[in-house]
C-alpha cells in the first residue's frame, strides 16, 4: 500500500527494447516516462524520447502541503474561484487531495487512483457536504508518443451531482515560438484578465510572451494543436497548412472527449510569475496551459448515475 503523496513511475523501457523494431517503423519517439503523485492524482512528468513534454516547476511543492505547479492539476468539481461564500478554494478540492492508487497495470504502463467524498478534508468541500462520489482516474502509457487520461465521476449519493472541471496541462515548450491552434473559426472566448467576452475569428492563439494571456474558450470540439515555428520541412509530414504559418510544427495534439467541449489557455508572463511563490519568475519563458474542460455549461450527474470523459495527448516532433 502506498503512503499518502508517493510517486509512481511508469516506464516503457523494456518495452522500447522490444518495440524499437516496430515503434523505428511507425512512430518515431520511442520510449515514454510518467510520473503521478497520489497528491491531486497528479501527473507530475511525462517524457517522449527522453524529452519533457510536461513543464514542472523548479519551485513547485512536492510535499503535498499545496497544489504541485506544473505538471496535469485537476480542477474538480469547479473551475477558477469558488461560487460557495464559505470558500476561498481554487479550483476545486482535487488537486489539493489525496487520492489511492486502487489499480496499477502489470505491464507499468499505466494506473488508476480514487478519490471519494470521504477521502475530502470535509473543510474543503464547500457546496458538495452533502455529495456522495467516487472519482476514478487512469492514466495510462498508450504508446511511445501517446499518453491517455480518462476520469469517470459516480454519483453514489440521492442528490444531484453538479460539477465542472479542467486537465490544467502545464506544456514545456519555448513560449515566444508557440502558437495554440484550436482548429475551428470563429471562436467564443472569455478573456479572464478583463472579463470581457470575444471571438477569435481564426481559432489560434499566439503572442505568449508579449503579456499574461487567460482565456476559457468555448465549444472547441476539434483537437487542439500546440504548434511550435520551428522550419518548412517538418510542417509537409503533418501537412498543417491554411490558417497560420505555414513552416510550423506541431508539437502536442491534445483530443479531448466531447463532454470536455472548453479549452482553456493561460501564461502567466512577468507580473503573474513574480507573484507565485511557487513558480519562478522566467519559467513563463518555459510553458503554456492548454486545458481540456467544461466551464460554460456543468455537468450533473443524477443520483446512482455516472459521467466519463477521456483525453489523448500525442507528441510529434
Ligand atoms: O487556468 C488558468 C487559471 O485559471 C488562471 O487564471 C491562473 O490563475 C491559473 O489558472 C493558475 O491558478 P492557480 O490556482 O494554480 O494559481
Amino acid at each position: 500500500m502506498c503512503r499518502a503523496g508517493c510517486v509512481r513511475s511508469l516506464t516503457l523501457a523494456v518495452v522500447v527494447v522490444v518495440v524499437v523494431v516496430v515503434v523505428v517503423v511507425v512512430t518515431p519517439p520511442t520510449s515514454s516516462f510518467l510520473s503521478c503523485s497520489e497528491h491531486g492524482a497528479h501527473v507530475t512528468n511525462w517524457t517522449v524520447g527522453g524529452r519533457d513534454v510536461l513543464f514542472l516547476s523548479s519551485k513547485a511543492v512536492l510535499d503535498g502541503s499545496k497544489a504541485i505547479r506544473g505538471g496535469i492539476p485537476l480542477c474538480f468539481p469547479w473551475f477558477g474561484p469558488s461560487t460557495h461564500p464559505d470558500s476561498s478554494l481554487q479550483h476545486g478540492f482535487a488537486r489539493v487531495s489525496n487520492w489511492r492508487c486502487v489499480d496499477e497495470q502489470q505491464d507499468g504502463r499505466g494506473l488508476t487512483m480514487e478519490l471519494k467524498d470521504s477521502d475530502v478534508d470535509p473543510a474543503l468541500l464547500a457546496g458538495y457536504s452533502d455529495s456522495k462520489f467516487v472519482v476514478r482516474y487512469s492514466v495510462k502509457i498508450l504508446d511511445g508518443s501517446s499518453l491517455g487520461l480518462e476520469m469517470v465521476v459516480k454519483n453514489v449519493g440521492d442528490v444531484p451531482l453538479p460539477f465542472s472541471l479542467a486537465f490544467h496541462s502545464y506544456f514545456r515548450v519555448a513560449a515566444a515560438s508557440v502558437e495554440v491552434r484550436l482548429n475551428a473559426t470563429g471562436v467564443r472566448f472569455l478573456d479572464q484578465l478583463s472579463g470581457s467576452e470575444g471571438v477569435n475569428a481564426g481559432g489560434v492563439v499566439e503572442g505568449f510572451g508579449d503579456r499574461e494571456i487567460d482565456l476559457v474558450c468555448y465549444g472547441v470540439t476539434n483537437p487542439i494543436d500546440i504548434v511550435t515555428n520551428e522550419g518548412e520541412k517538418r510542417a509537409k509530414s503533418k501537412g498543417t497548412e491554411g490558417g497560420a504559418s505555414a513552416n510550423a510544427t506541431t508539437v502536442v495534439t491534445i483530443d479531448a472527449s466531447d463532454g470536455l467541449r472548453d479549452a482553456v489557455v493561460w501564461n502567466p508572463h512577468v507580473a503573474k510569475s513574480k507573484a507565485m511563490a511557487d513558480f519562478g519568475d522566467e519559467e513563463y519563458r518555459e510553458m503554456v496551459c492548454v486545458e481540456s474542460a467544461r466551464v460554460e455549461t456543468p455537468v450533473v450527474v443524477r443520483a446512482g448515475g455516472e459521467w466519463a470523459c477521456s483525453l489523448r495527448l500525442r507528441v510529434f516532433r
